[in-house]
């Protein structure tokens, strides 16, 4: 005689799209799904209210404010020929943007709770500035795509220098760095990546891991302009959904980018307006609101219980 054996029936495609483009939607969508593998996208619109510009946005953004350094191109700030021949700009903006200078937002704090809820597979993010390091989210959880203040090598050699030997070289100024590239035989810069140069190899070998697996993707203040970062969007998994908070769209002119509609059910949610209050609107609407701000009075402090489904 045969034996029936019950199995749990697969989720349907109709219940990975979400009801409503909206916080709220997404909201509903995670709570009904018993979502655990959320995946983080970030760009510089997350730590603009740290006090950090971003690049591009008119008027604030570092681009318009690199203009004392009368660069050819703003870019040139970010490349390597422009770095061999005037290594000063770089240097200043390095000094200004070392970690222990700024604060985690309300958007780190967001990430940092999704993780304390167990939900965060992976926060891959495009800023050097190490914020969701201060907002308590543990390294292994983070992809710094375009690298950080970490570690710093020889830009010829790619010698390993030790991060505090340029600090100190940086803080005694031009003197400083000039001696520091005497001793070890050629410009020294942190692993910043540079326009032309390579991503590091963590960004490639968790990005094929996470991106099909992951059953979200929030994608939070990037213009979706720098590739291959940009091209994130379109490795999720197509049923999953995935929310952009953005004070502008993007991310829409890509192969398989964003689908940014007015009315559900569809895949893609697009807030528009600023990352903090879009946060907490969506701790809201979650019912995780005093948590998200116990952590962020806390500084990433306070005890988080698990979602109810974890
Ligand atoms: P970007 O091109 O400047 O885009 C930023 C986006 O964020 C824009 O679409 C803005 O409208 C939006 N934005 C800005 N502030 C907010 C806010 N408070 N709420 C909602 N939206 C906001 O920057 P990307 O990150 O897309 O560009 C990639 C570059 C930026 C990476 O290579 C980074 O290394 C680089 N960068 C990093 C930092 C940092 O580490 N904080 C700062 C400046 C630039």
């Amino acid at each position: 005689m045969g034996q029936w054996f019950t199995r749990t029936p697969k989720p349907t495609q109709a219940a990975s799209l979400l009801q409503t483009p909206t916080l709220d939607g997404v909201a509903q969508y995670i709570a009904e799904n018993r979502v655990r593998n959320i995946v983080v996208m970030c760009g510089a619109g997350i730590s603009t209210s740290a006090g950090i510009p971003d690049f591009r946005t008119k008027g604030s953004g570092l681009y318009d404010n690199l203009q004392k350094y009368k660069l050819p191109r703003a870019e040139s700030i970010f490349t390597l020929s422009y770095f061999r021949d005037r290594p000063h700009a770089f240097y200043e903006l390095c000094k200004e943007m070392w970690p222990g200078n700024y604060d985690a937002t309300p958007g780190h704090y967001f990430i940092r709770l999704l993780h304390e809820k167990g939900l965060l597979r992976r926060c891959f993010t495009q800023n050097i500035d190490s914020l969701e390091r201060m907002a308590g989210i543990p390294d292994d959880k983070v992809v710094a795509a375009h690298g950080n203040f970490d570690s710093a090598h020889v830009i010829d050699t790619d010698a390993d220098v030790d991060i505090n030997d340029l600090k100190k070289a940086l803080d005694q100024g031009e003197g400083g760095w000039r001696r520091l590239q005497a001793d070890e035989g050629g410009l020294v810069k942190p692993r910043i990546v540079f326009f032309g140069e390579e991503l590091p190899s963590r960004f490639f070998e968790l990005s094929e891991r996470d991106l099909p697996v992951c059953d979200l993707l929030i994608v939070l203040g990037t213009s979706l302009v720098v590739h291959p970062f940009a091209g994130l969007v379109c490795e999720a998994g197509a049923g999953a959904p995935r929310l952009l908070i953005n004070r502008e769209r993007a991310g829409e002119d890509q192969e398989g980018g964003f689908v940014l509609r007015k009315r559900g059910p569809c895949r893609d949610a697009f807030h528009k307006g600023d990352i903090d209050s879009g946060c907490r609107a969506l701790a809201t609407a979650l019912g995780w609101r005093e948590d998200l701000e116990a952590l962020i009075d806390s500084k990433g402090t306070a005890r988080i219980s698990r979602a109810a489904w974890i």
